[in-house]
Protein backbone atom coordinates (compact mmCIF):
# COMPACT_ATOMS: atom_id res chain seq x y z
CA UNK A 1 0.00 0.00 0.00
CA UNK A 2 2.83 2.59 1.15
CA UNK A 3 4.44 1.55 -2.33
CA UNK A 4 1.35 2.07 -4.43
CA UNK A 5 1.03 5.91 -2.69
CA UNK A 6 4.95 6.78 -3.82
CA UNK A 7 4.62 5.45 -6.88
CA UNK A 8 1.51 7.73 -7.29
CA UNK A 9 3.39 10.61 -5.99
CA UNK A 10 6.56 10.11 -8.42
CA UNK A 11 4.06 10.60 -11.29
CA UNK A 12 2.28 13.50 -9.95
CA UNK A 13 5.44 14.50 -9.49
CA UNK A 14 6.83 13.75 -13.12
CA UNK A 15 3.73 15.08 -15.12
CA UNK A 16 3.27 18.34 -13.64
CA UNK A 17 6.82 20.03 -15.00
CA UNK A 18 6.29 17.95 -18.15
CA UNK A 19 2.67 19.19 -18.83
CA UNK A 20 4.27 23.21 -18.06
CA UNK A 21 6.52 22.48 -20.49
CA UNK A 22 4.96 21.51 -23.23
CA UNK A 23 2.23 24.32 -22.68
CA UNK A 24 5.65 26.60 -22.71
CA UNK A 25 7.63 25.18 -25.59
CA UNK A 26 5.56 25.88 -28.85
CA UNK A 27 5.51 29.61 -28.44
CA UNK A 28 9.15 30.21 -27.91
CA UNK A 29 10.09 27.49 -30.28
CA UNK A 30 8.41 29.10 -33.18
CA UNK A 31 9.78 32.50 -31.76
CA UNK A 32 13.39 30.92 -32.03
CA UNK A 33 12.23 29.32 -35.36
CA UNK A 34 11.13 33.11 -36.71
CA UNK A 35 13.98 34.87 -35.25
CA UNK A 36 16.00 32.11 -37.06
CA UNK A 37 14.20 32.21 -40.73
CA UNK A 38 14.20 36.28 -40.46
CA UNK A 39 18.53 36.06 -39.91
CA UNK A 40 18.52 33.55 -42.76
CA UNK A 41 18.80 35.74 -45.58
CA UNK A 42 19.54 32.66 -48.11
CA UNK A 43 16.99 30.88 -46.58
CA UNK A 44 19.35 27.38 -46.77
CA UNK A 45 18.38 26.93 -43.26
CA UNK A 46 21.65 28.05 -41.52
CA UNK A 47 23.25 31.04 -40.65
CA UNK A 48 26.65 32.31 -42.37
CA UNK A 49 28.60 34.81 -40.09
CA UNK A 50 27.65 37.57 -42.43
CA UNK A 51 24.08 36.74 -42.01
CA UNK A 52 24.05 37.23 -38.21
CA UNK A 53 26.07 40.22 -38.77
CA UNK A 54 23.17 42.40 -37.22
CA UNK A 55 23.18 40.42 -34.18
CA UNK A 56 26.12 41.61 -32.04
CA UNK A 57 26.23 39.19 -29.40
CA UNK A 58 26.13 35.99 -31.64
CA UNK A 59 28.84 37.84 -34.17
CA UNK A 60 31.05 38.13 -31.17
CA UNK A 61 30.52 34.36 -29.67
CA UNK A 62 30.33 33.03 -33.65
CA UNK A 63 32.99 30.47 -32.97
CA UNK A 64 31.86 29.32 -29.32
CA UNK A 65 27.80 28.39 -30.62
CA UNK A 66 29.54 27.05 -33.72
CA UNK A 67 29.65 23.92 -32.02
CA UNK A 68 30.28 21.64 -34.99
CA UNK A 69 33.02 24.12 -36.35
CA UNK A 70 31.15 23.83 -40.06
CA UNK A 71 31.22 28.04 -40.34
CA UNK A 72 27.70 28.50 -40.08
CA UNK A 73 25.07 28.34 -37.41
CA UNK A 74 22.56 25.48 -37.85
CA UNK A 75 19.27 26.26 -36.25
CA UNK A 76 20.05 23.90 -32.98
CA UNK A 77 23.53 25.85 -32.66
CA UNK A 78 20.96 29.26 -32.78
CA UNK A 79 18.67 27.50 -30.33
CA UNK A 80 22.05 26.67 -28.00
CA UNK A 81 22.59 30.34 -28.42
CA UNK A 82 19.17 32.05 -27.74
CA UNK A 83 19.29 29.77 -24.67
CA UNK A 84 22.38 31.22 -23.50
CA UNK A 85 21.10 34.53 -24.11
CA UNK A 86 18.07 33.87 -21.54
CA UNK A 87 20.84 32.29 -19.05
CA UNK A 88 22.39 35.46 -19.27
CA UNK A 89 19.60 37.47 -19.13
CA UNK A 90 18.60 35.58 -15.86
CA UNK A 91 21.80 35.66 -13.93
CA UNK A 92 21.81 39.85 -14.61
CA UNK A 93 18.99 39.76 -12.51
CA1 LIG B 1 21.72 31.16 -44.65
CA1 LIG C 1 27.65 24.78 -37.24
Amino acid sequence: MKQLLSAGLALAFVSAPALAQQQELPSSMQAAQLQFEEMDVNNDGMLSMREVGTDSALARDFMTYDTDGDGQISEIEFDAYLRAQEQAADDEF
